[in-house]
């Protein structure tokens, strides 16, 4: 029990936030003390990101932070998966960090790793779905580069951020499951693969579990934002999907999420990973939960193809109102074109609304016109790659969907959600918008001893405060409100 407050430093690709987290007995509020842009750049040869601006702008959220609470007990930090900053024998940062959406991990060097471990032996072991940016094949790219042989340690991105506040050199495990060197059954690295990679065994440090404390703030960063010196780093699930996951507020057992942001994750919570033939073909896999829980999931395209292409059109000096855009796609039939969003020709970043075009003609479907079509392409193809998602993932482990979670920012979408809804034929429940947030102070606050018990003890504690929107399937009910008050006006759906 008690009142005790934490910061949720979540960093995602396309903006940042700190998020003050106040909980008392189990039950959290949160508030947002300072949000910042995020992108990745085009910089020496490789689009980058800027992981300096980027904790200089954690700083000016920390000192806000300690601006408004007096009483702040820890910080947790999560940010996207799979990337990582290369450091010296003295623990400098050789240079910023290379983004995952670089073309660098090229076919050729995919086949160049399946040379030293097939791709069904990789599976067998890490129970990773195949993407061809998972932080293994990253380093494959990397021991070619001249910066390689001055490398001591790879360091999530998190974690480095966390080695900047405390001086503490860790990986923390959730998102360790992302880099493809973690044994999904053992949860350590695996050494043989490492050895077969030829990759130093100690290449990640020392791993840390979501729970444990880090360290407490380096006295510069005591002197850069004001915080008093007794507050501590916590480590909490960095990977974002990870503290989503955790801050997803199910009730009934028979749930799944959507983690809708630049991508959607689509999947169940499991006690243990599912490391079968028919789970390596449908490209499902097996990440590292808090509590040890298995993520099993799938990448689907997300919202960066409607990010993408929002930047496109104003590249083109006419940027769109998205809110408008968005009422002209609701309005537009329902049998119109729908594309594999998780086609690997969407990974790069430019000239999306291009491309979806490309992929229609393609496709032989009605190739979309207008920017309100390629609204609506975008959102029914996510649609349906969710629901194509969850009927894999109930064939695969055997499992019934009733519910399925929406969390994230995609939850403030409502014509996606609806689509949701219709696609799967399930009932949607939609919000929180900051899960990962939420995700993120759950588990710094039960380090505290202001909350306790297990996941889902917590999660029915936070869910009973939550005001969540649902969707039924159309046919069935029109979208209406559940919980007690509504702080987003949600526009319909349709008509
Ligand atoms: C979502 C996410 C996904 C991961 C992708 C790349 O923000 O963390 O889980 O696959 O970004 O890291």
């Amino acid at each position: 029990g008690g009142r005790t407050v934490h910061a949720a430093i979540d960093i995602g690709a396309s903006s940042g936030r700190v998020v003050a987290g106040v909980v008392d007995d189990g039950r959290v509020e949160l508030h947002t003390v300072h949000r910042f842009a995020n992108g990745a750049v085009r910089a020496k040869g490789r689009l980058r990101w800027d992981l300096s601006g980027l904790f200089a702008e954690v700083l000016v959220g920390l000192t806000r932070l300690g601006e408004r609470f007096d009483d702040v007990t820890s910080v947790g930090v999560d940010t996207w998966a799979v990337d990582y900053g290369l450091l010296d024998a003295d623990g400098r940062l050789l240079a910023e960090p290379t983004a995952y959406r670089d073309d660098r991990t090229s076919p050729a060097v995919l086949a160049g790793v399946h040379e030293h471990v097939p791709a069904d032996e990789l599976y067998a072991v890490n129970g990773l779905q195949s993407l061809p940016f998972t932080t293994l094949y990253q380093l494959a790219a990397e021991q070619q580069d001249v910066l390689w042989p001055r490398v001591r340690h790879a360091v999530l991105l998190p974690d480095l951020i966390g080695y900047w506040l405390t001086g503490a050199l860790r990986t923390e495990v959730t998102n360790a499951s992302t880099t493809g060197l973690l044994d999904a059954r053992t949860r350590t690295f695996s050494a043989d693969l490492l050895r077969r990679l030829d990759l130093p065994e100690d290449l990640f440090p020392p791993l840390v579990q979501p729970g444990e404390r880090l360290g407490g703030l380096l006295p510069e960063v005591v002197a850069a934002t004001g915080l008093p010196a007794s507050v501590s780093v916590v480590a909490v699930g960095s990977h974002d999907t990870a503290s989503a996951v955790v801050g997803v507020p199910a009730t009934d057992p028979r749930w799944a999420y959507v983690s809708s942001g630049t991508w959607s994750l689509v999947g169940l919570e499991l006690d243990a990973p599912v490391l079968t033939a028919g789970s390596r073909e449908a490209n499902f896999t097996n990440e590292g939960g808090v509590d040890g829980r298995t993520r099993f999931l799938r990448n689907v395209g997300g919202l960066w193809l409607l990010s993408e292409s929002l930047r496109s059109w104003s590249d083109e000096g006419e940027p769109a109102d998205l809110a408008d855009l968005l009422e002209q796609a609701g309005r537009l039939p329902d049998d119109g074109p729908v594309i594999d969003v998780d086609d690997e020709r969407f990974i790069a970043p430019d000239d999306m609304p291009e491309r979806i075009r490309r992929a229609c003609r393609e496709a032989g479907q009605a190739v979309p016109g207008t920017r309100a079509e390629v609204v609506r392409c975008v959102l029914a193809s996510l649609a349906a790659a969710y629901a194509r998602t969850l009927d894999q993932a109930e064939r695969l482990t055997g499992r019934r969907v009733e519910v399925v979670h929406v969390v994230g920012g995609g939850a403030q979408n409502a014509l996606l959600c609806q689509l949701a809804a219709d696609a799967t034929g399930r009932t949607v429940l939609a919000g929180p918008v900051e899960a990962t947030a939420l995700g993120n102070v759950m588990v710094q606050a039960r380090t505290a001893g202001s909350s306790t018990g297990t996941l889902e003890e917590m999660r029915a504690r936070t869910a009973d405060r939550l005001d969540l929107r649902r969707y039924a399937p159309v046919g069935v009910h029109g979208p209406d409100d559940v919980g007690t008050a509504t702080q987003t006006t949600a526009t319909k759906a349709r008509p």
